[in-house]
């Protein structure tokens, strides 16, 4: 099937955390696109077919290549060449900021589904709009019950939702602070983490309006950033004379440093505790290599885990994506000479990071046919 095939084409959702990311990358770039929906006959003809699971955000380029993920739709540009590079060049910034891509991704995934879905009472006009708006009324019903049905898998219970509650507002004032100086996390342009930050902090946290209302009232310059994220270039009017480059001789603005703090008690131990259950699985399981990690598509998770969320056990489903994310800030720190290695370790030790960097392993996950893969 065929549409404007000039510019490239976004599928996804006004309301979809992942789709969030690649909008606001293409913003900023100033690449041009046209955003379709799923219910647009392109998706079920020509998407789903290759991708072969119901997901998004999924890329299609002018030339017809098709390419699912968020992460992997700003590797394909950042490959190319882009006005605002999204990987600092110095192994510190980059490390950390993809540590903290992993964060927005994964962490706080936990704050955005628990706002969206346990305050219907107050928002449902709202949700239920975006849900229809993009599916129509039935499939938003179905899909919103599935949305709900992942928040004990995602740690979200009622010991935790008050710890979650108090991480958000807690995580909103010390942005705040740290936006009030710099534009972005690293300096004058996003960085890998703005963009693993904004997906959260915009779809959900940002526009939900019960955890919008608190950004806004409680952490404006937050909100400022999230409106900078999703403008086209970069939306620097309070900072007119920063200019556009990271923090200079790798280093981490003092204002971060208490994120970081803050991150890292919400990473750990969970994130040990996946890469353990991981290591033991693909220890007994022995996958191929090239093996999706799922036996179906759709499937993320390979397990779950018992883990501990600021203290209250959880539950929390183990994805391998983790990997696919963190063993990128494993191969800047592994490719470093050792005292390098040493220094920058003891950098990540005074943020309680030194387990975030994860050590070579015997497997990774890739990617193959559009599905993560285990590769040995
Ligand atoms: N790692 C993927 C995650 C994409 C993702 O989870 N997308 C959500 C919407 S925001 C989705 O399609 N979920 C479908 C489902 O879970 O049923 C990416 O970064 O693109």
């Amino acid at each position: 099937m065929t549409t404007d095939h000039s510019v490239h084409e976004l599928f996804g959702m006004p309301h979809s955390l992942y789709t969030g990311i690649a909008r606001a990358y293409l913003r900023t770039q100033g690449i041009a696109y046209r955003e379709l929906g799923t219910r647009h006959p392109v998706f079920a003809a020509d998407i789903l077919p290759v991708t072969r699971r119901s997901i998004i955000p999924v890329l299609r380029t002018p030339g017809g290549e098709i390419i699912q993920d968020s992460l992997d739709i700003i590797d394909h540009f950042e490959a190319r060449g882009v006005p605002y590079p999204a990987y600092p060049e110095t192994p510190l910034q980059r490390i950390l900021a993809i540590v903290l891509q992993y964060y927005g991704y994964q962490s706080l995934l936990r704050h955005a589904m628990h706002y969206r879905w346990s305050f219907l009472a107050e928002q449902e006009t709202f949700i239920r709009h975006a849900f229809a708006s993009a599916l129509g009324a039935e499939l938003a019903e179905e899909v919103m019950q599935r949305m709900q049905s992942y928040l004990p898998g995602l740690g979200v219970t009622p010991d935790t939702a008050p710890l979650i509650e108090a991480s958000y507002r807690d995580l909103l004032q010390l942005l705040n602070t740290h936006l009030a100086q710099h534009p972005y996390l690293f300096g004058g342009r996003p960085s890998i983490a703005d963009y693993g930050l904004i997906g959260p902090l915009y779809a959900h946290l940002g526009r939900d309006p019960v955890p919008a209302g608190i950004m806004k009232t409680t952490a404006p310059w937050v909100y400022r950033w999230v409106e900078r994220m999703l403008a086209p270039g970069l939306d620097v009017v309070e900072f007119a004379d920063y200019g556009a480059d990271f923090v200079a001789d790798d280093a981490i603005p003092d204002t971060l440093a208490p994120v970081l703090t803050h991150a890292a008690a919400e990473i750990f131990p969970e994130l040990t505790d996946k890469l353990a259950f991981m290591d033991a699985w693909v220890a007994q399981q022995q996958p191929a290599n090239g093996q999706p990690i799922g036996a179906k598509p759709h499937q993320r998770h390979i397990g779950q885990v018992q883990t501990q969320f600021r203290g209250v056990p959880i539950q929390a489903g183990v994805e391998p994506y983790l990997l696919y994310l963190l063993q990128r800030a494993g191969d800047v720190m592994q490719r470093l000479p050792q005292a390098e290695q040493q220094r920058l370790q003891a950098v990540l030790e005074s943020y309680g990071l030194q387990a975030a960097v994860p050590a070579a392993r015997d497997y990774r996950v890739g990617r193959a046919g559009q599905l993560e893969v285990w590769q040995r």
